[in-house]
């Protein structure tokens, strides 16, 4: 017998207007799904907060989850990595912040490898300020072979549910743990190892140790594939290019971060600080991200040092 996600998330005790936002979220994915199967690949000539051009893909997906969110009464702030300026909306029946990246890894899409749609929650109305510690729960969505939503409501642990062919969300894994170490690695931004020997010492390390390489160039496959198989390890280092990374913190690292903390692994700069202790200044900003078995970025931090 399959559980609902409405009676996954009352049964581990979720209130009810979090159940409800929750709710939004999963039909603005199953919306996203339906228009991902449909193909409007190409640009919308038009750029996003960051300067980068935008698909007509992310630019939909934007729009079907700011619709939800409106519609939930619930989202007092919505603040995508789409639009520079946050949306605020009436929310008689709850007050949350909603941060998140709409298609991340959208240009991947053309080449038929999975993306995904992030989310991170707050409570209240504002982001600026919050740290990764205040979110009430975290979410992605992987648009590939099987539509997957992992979410973690803070301190009830990671769970992975799958769309069923009427476009709703039933579990499939319950408490997903991730170990200490892994044999696989996820190295993002390999330019970097040009100027930064640390970096490229890690990486041969971790090559002459036979481990193995996983990597789509899509942060929500790249770090499933830690889900997945209960271990692993996602980089995305600075460079003279992204001196402060290149992914942002607010919709994709904070929410990975509870992601993953939740299933016992560890999410901190290439410095040694933590994601989750560090605060919103400013919506778009970016960090440098190590995520993943909790060895495996101890042994990355040290490598940096
Ligand atoms: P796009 O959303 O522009 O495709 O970028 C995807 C992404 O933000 C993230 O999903 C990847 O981990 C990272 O960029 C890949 O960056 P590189 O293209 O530098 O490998």
């Amino acid at each position: 017998m399959t559980e609902s996600i409405n009676h996954f998330m009352r049964r581990i005790g979720v209130e009810s207007d979090l159940r409800s936002l929750i709710y939004h979220i999963c039909r603005a994915g199953k919306y996203i799904n339906f228009t991902l199967r449909a193909g409007h690949t190409g640009y919308s000539e038009t750029e996003n907060a960051s300067g980068e051009e935008q698909l007509k893909l992310d630019v939909q997906s934007d729009q079907i989850i700011m619709k939800e969110l409106e519609k939930s009464e619930l989202c007092a702030l919505a603040i995508s990595e789409e639009q520079e300026l946050p949306q605020r909306f009436s929310a008689p029946r709850g007050s949350f912040t909603v941060a998140f990246d709409p298609l991340d890894g959208s240009s991947l899409f053309d080449a038929n490898l999975s993306i995904g749609s992030i989310f991170g929650i707050w409570e209240g109305d504002e982001l600026v300020g919050q740290t990764g510690h205040d979110m009430v729960g975290a979410a992605y969505i992987v648009y590939g072979p099987r539509v997957l939503l992992v979410i973690s409501i803070k301190g009830s642990g990671t769970h992975e549910l799958e769309m069923n062919d009427v476009g709703e969300f039933v579990l499939t894994r319950e408490n997903i743990e991730i170990t200490s170490t892994s044999k696989y690695f996820s190295p993002g931004n390999l330019r970097a190892t040009i100027s930064d020997e640390k970096y490229r010492k890690l990486l041969n390390d971790w090559t002459n140790d036979g481990r193995t390489l996983r990597y789509s160039g899509g942060m929500v496959p790249d770090i499933h594939h830690t889900i997945s198989k209960g271990h692993g390890i996602f980089m995305y280092p600075p460079d003279e290019k992204h001196t402060s990374g290149k992914l942002r913190l607010a919709f994709e690292c904070m929410p990975m971060g509870l992601i993953v903390g939740e299933a016992g692994g560890a999410a901190c700069t290439h410095a040694g600080q933590p994601i989750l202790d560090m605060s919103v200044s400013e919506i778009h900003q970016r960090c440098p991200i190590l995520i993943g078995s909790t060895d495996d970025v101890a042994t990355a931090v040290a490598a940096w040092k």
